[in-house]
């Protein structure tokens, strides 16, 4: 209460519940009625009853201005961030207001005068205490998926990863062998920068660039799906000369179309990589632009992404081919391993949602017995033709489901039946054996077995011993077997060429047991498939064979690929001299030179404890619990 005839200097129209020209002025207390007439006209008790209500209206005005929270408290979240026994309870839609309203203004002021005191330690503190209280918080809102990355990405903390350079080799002649490896490394990566530099491929023959339209117009698909190998390889100076590029010239605002899986697999998958080997921002913030350049694929009515996407216009369609505009199991379900970590390192929860959604699809469809058809279309949400692979247009989904449970630390357990039950099925439905007793994965059309196997399909050797040890029902040896019969029967594919390569499919019909028939499936192009399975097989087995095997590929690709100017494809392994097709794939760095590697390399070269594999070979660190920044869908 103000003591009378006092002023607290001058209050315009503010207070709560003073009217809006009722008014105090001082010094020198002058009262004004409400017609503007002096007090002086008034007898002695009424100017005392008057004074006593005005008296009683002013300490009401002090004492509204004092006790109540200012605007600017209320917005700084003082009102809003009561702890919960301040806050109205809500039941059943009904706002109940606490009863003692009297107390409230007391805990209003209480914690006023303790944001006023937190504000004014805050100032005494030193500025290093005030930077780690921030970067808490921030880390508190990556915790929650709060904080989106649009714009600037968010701080993170770089966890040092595990077994990112390996020893070398202790037995001289896999030392010798895997030196060899490096140096067809070497020779790849100098001869594209050399006649390529900045271009998707090279061309080894013609000796220039070579432009697939799978990338639209983003350039260097070369220097991204390399990076990884380079660094693993300790190759400083190319790595580095990578990485320059990637700072200073890779776009992604093309206006062209692009395929969605393979900018993913290759360009999403290589920066992630690329970051996690070795922490550099640049890696994170491009595969994050590249991530939300990807997203508009994803608008359709049932949010199974297109095919195709023009980045620019985010404009997608599917290819023509794909039974009546579907979608391929093998490309929308090959970006779940990637944006799940394009969620992780930028805390945006958009993109694990977006592949999680992908699954809610699956698991609502019917699956011919089992199996999972190779087209679904995006509008209707049903399946196109009932063509069923492990090999194109099917095999990465698979490999994913395997992978996604794994990266999981082992938690996403919906990943983990839907990969055990399909492989159920494919055992049943799809692998059978020659007379000769090659174990083989034919193809599925329509309930009708295509005896062939796909060049493609012999990385599911590797899956198969990857997935061995979770297997259910102690199946863990079945699948070791299963694996290693793949992997004898891919190897049989590359011992009965000419050019001990394997072609880029077999058949198991008319006589003939793993050798192509056709002529348009008698090229090599570098792939990797064979050698990733005798990676994991070796690494699962230890048996001398498998290094046997990958060495026999290292002797033919330096026979039969290696050129002048780098390495190519060829247009038939039966042949007795290569035509060569004259394109040095992207993967050939990526994938076939680093599995290759690998295999020649001690286990603790990026452990499978540790990391998993993408399908474009490019490694992703299995996300424990604790390094979680997004909380897991259910
Ligand atoms: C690679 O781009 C990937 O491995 C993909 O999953 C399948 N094909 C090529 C290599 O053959």
């Amino acid at each position: 209460m103000l003591p009378f005839g006092v002023a607290p200097g001058s209050t315009g129209a503010g207070g709560a519940g003073c009217p809006p020209g009722g008014g105090v002025s001082g010094p020198g207390l002058l009262l004004l009625g409400p017609a503007g007439r002096k007090l002086s006209g008034f007898r002695l008790t009424e100017k005392f009853l008057l004074l006593l209500v005005f008296s009683g209206f002013i300490t009401l005005c002090f004492g509204a201005i004092f006790f109540l929270p200012d605007s600017s408290k209320l917005l700084s979240g003082v009102f809003f961030q009561q702890p919960p026994r301040h806050r109205p309870s809500v039941s059943f839609g009904v706002l109940e207001e606490e009863p003692e309203v009297g107390g409230r203004l007391a805990r209003i002021r209480e914690e006023h005068e303790r944001a006023l005191r937190e504000a004014k330690d805050t100032l005494n503190r030193p500025p290093e205490d005030i930077k780690g209280d921030i970067i808490r918080d921030k880390k508190k809102l990556l915790a929650q998926g709060r904080v989106t990355a649009g714009g600037k990405l968010p701080g993170r903390v770089f966890k040092p990863p595990v077994g990112v350079v390996g020893k070398e080799p202790d037995d001289p002649d896999v030392k010798e062998k895997r030196d060899k490896i490096k140096e067809m490394m070497k020779f790849s990566w100098d001869n594209y920068k050399r006649y390529a530099w900045g271009l998707n491929e090279l061309k080894p023959v013609q000796k220039q660039g070579h432009s697939s339209n799978l990338f639209g117009n983003i350039q260097g698909a070369t220097i991204v799906d390399a990076l990884d190998t380079l660094y693993i390889m300790e190759m400083k100076d190319e790595f580095n000369d990578a990485k320059e590029w990637v700072e200073k010239n890779l776009e992604f605002s093309v206006n062209a179309e692009v395929s969605v899986f393979e900018v993913n697999i290759r360009f999403v998958g290589g920066l992630l990589s690329a970051y996690y080997l070795t922490g550099e921002e640049i890696f994170r913030r491009k595969a994050v632009e590249l991530g939300e350049k990807l997203l508009p694929a994803f608008n359709t009515p049932t949010g199974i992404p297109w095919a195709l996407l023009n980045m620019k216009s985010g404009i997608g369609r599917n290819w023509p081919w794909a039974s009546g505009g579907s979608s391929i199991l093998a490309e929308f379900g090959t970006l779940h391993l990637e944006f799940v970590h394009l969620s992780q390192v930028s805390g945006n929860p958009i993109f694990a949602e977006k592949v999680m959604n992908i699954r809610k699809v699956l698991n609502r469809l019917d699956k011919p017995q089992g199996l999972y058809p190779n087209y679904l279309n995006p509008s209707s949400g049903q399946w196109g033709q009932h063509h069923v692979s492990v090999g194109g247009l099917g095999d990465s989904f698979y490999e994913y489901l395997l992978k996604a449970w794994l990266m999981s630390d082992k938690t996403d357990e919906e990943a983990r039946k839907m990969y055990y039950e399909a492989v159920q099925a494919i055992e049943t439905h799809l692998i059978r054996k020659s007379s000769n007793g090659l174990t083989y994965i034919a193809e599925w059309k329509g309930g009708l077995l295509e005896h062939k196997m796909g060049h493609l399909t012999c990385f599911a050797g590797g899956m198969f011993a990857l997935g061995a040890d979770g297997a259910p029902g102690e199946k863990t040896g079945h699948h070791i077997e299963l694996a290693a019969e793949i992997a004898r029967t891919c190897h049989e594919s590359y011992d009965r060429t000419t050019m001990k390569l394997g072609p880029e499919a077999f058949r198991f019909d008319g006589g003939v047991e793993a050798i192509a028939t056709r002529q348009n499936e008698k090229y090599y192009i570098l792939r990797p498939e064979v050698i990733e399975t005798y990676m994991y097989m070796w690494r699962f087995t230890h048996d001398p064979k498998y290094r046997q095997w990958g060495w026999e590929a290292v002797q033919a690709l330096e026979k039969y690929c290696r050129v002048e100017g780098g390495y190519s494809g060829v247009r038939d392994v039966y042949a007795a001299h290569p035509n060569h097709d004259d394109v040095q794939q992207s993967f050939f760095l990526a994938e076939t030179l680093k599995y290759l590697y690998l295999l020649f390399s001690d286990d603790d070269l990026l452990p499978v404890e540790h990391w998993v594999f993408n399908t474009e070979a490019h490694p992703l660190p299995i996300v424990e619990k604790s390094d979680r920044t997004i909380a897991e869908s259910k």
